[in-house]
């Protein structure tokens, strides 16, 4: 059965294509660019109605991983999240592909204090974007609840971490999502007998993790890696900033306004 991976060109998508087909997926990849991996792929944008209908041909579910995955000027924002992913929800529901996993973000809830030590944040804590990047999960996770309530389509919202191969700060302590435990997570919300909308933490089995591990458990998601068991590789914690007490970090300083980042070429 056929998986459409659009965004295959990107981290994520460059990963999912060597660690989802041992799990017995076929992908078929959309991209605007090309990837060395060795999947089949399409080239395209995410905004082409007409691309993006003869990628969903023949194609049991959707792992929508592309957009824009930092903070950039809104038309930009705008293009790649919001348009985007408005149409590859709606190439699906025209094609008839019912399942979808949607990489949202944890800066969907940027401001949202960190907790207390000991204590974990719930999959479904309310959006509290940091930018306007993280404006635009909050619209796709939306997007997904309306799809799900008007069309029965079945949408995991990924509320990924810090995607690495190894935690590469202090911060990804607890945010790190290891490649294999995303692989991990997507099989299971492809698999799941018991998905209509869920949100759920893309993360590691951290020993320092800030976010519940029930609602990825109750689709069937048991991460195996620990940040904790590459703190000795990491570089030392700078000095304390008050944005470490938030979860999304530096995208809730202000160099992440939104003047601020007006003239950035997008990341
Ligand atoms: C994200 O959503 C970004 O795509 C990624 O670049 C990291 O900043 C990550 O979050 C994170 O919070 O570490």
């Amino acid at each position: 059965m056929t998986v459409l991976v659009t965004g295959s060109a990107g981290k994520i998508g460059q990963s999912l294509a060597r660690t989802l087909p041992p799990l017995g997926w076929q992908l078929r990849g959309f991209d605007r660019d090309r990837s060395p991996s060795g999947i089949e792929q399409l080239q395209g944008e995410i905004t082409d109605p007409g691309a993006l209908d003869e990628a969903m041909a023949g194609v049991r579910a959707v792992v929508h991983l592309a957009g824009q995955a930092v903070e950039a000027p809104w038309p930009v924002i705008r293009e790649a999240n919001l348009e985007g992913t408005f149409q590859v929800f709606e190439a699906a529901r025209r094609a008839g592909v019912r399942r979808l996993v949607y990489a949202s973000s944890n800066h969907a809830t940027g401001f949202t204090p960190r907790p207390a030590d000991g204590c974990e944040l719930p999959a479904d804590t309310p959006p509290r974007p940091d930018t306007l990047y993280g404006v635009s999960k909050a619209f796709g996770e939306a997007l997904a609840r309306y799809y799900v309530d008007r069309y029965g389509m079945q949408v995991a919202c990924l509320r990924i971490g810090t995607f690495a191969d190894t935690p590469p700060d202090a911060r990804s302590q607890a945010t790190w999502l290891s490649p294999d435990d995303c692989a991990r997570l997507v099989d299971a919300c492809l698999r799941t007998a018991r998905l209509g909308f869920a949100i759920v933490w893309g993360v590691s089995a951290n020993s320092d993790r800030w976010w519940s591990a029930d609602a990825g458990a109750a689709l069937g998601y048991r991460p195996l890696d620990d940040a904790g068991r590459h703190r000795a590789d990491q570089p030392p914690a700078g000095t304390p900033r008050p944005s470490d007490r938030l979860v999304g970090g530096a995208f809730t300083e202000a160099s992440f306004g939104i003047d601020e980042v007006a003239g950035r070429e997008p990341g």
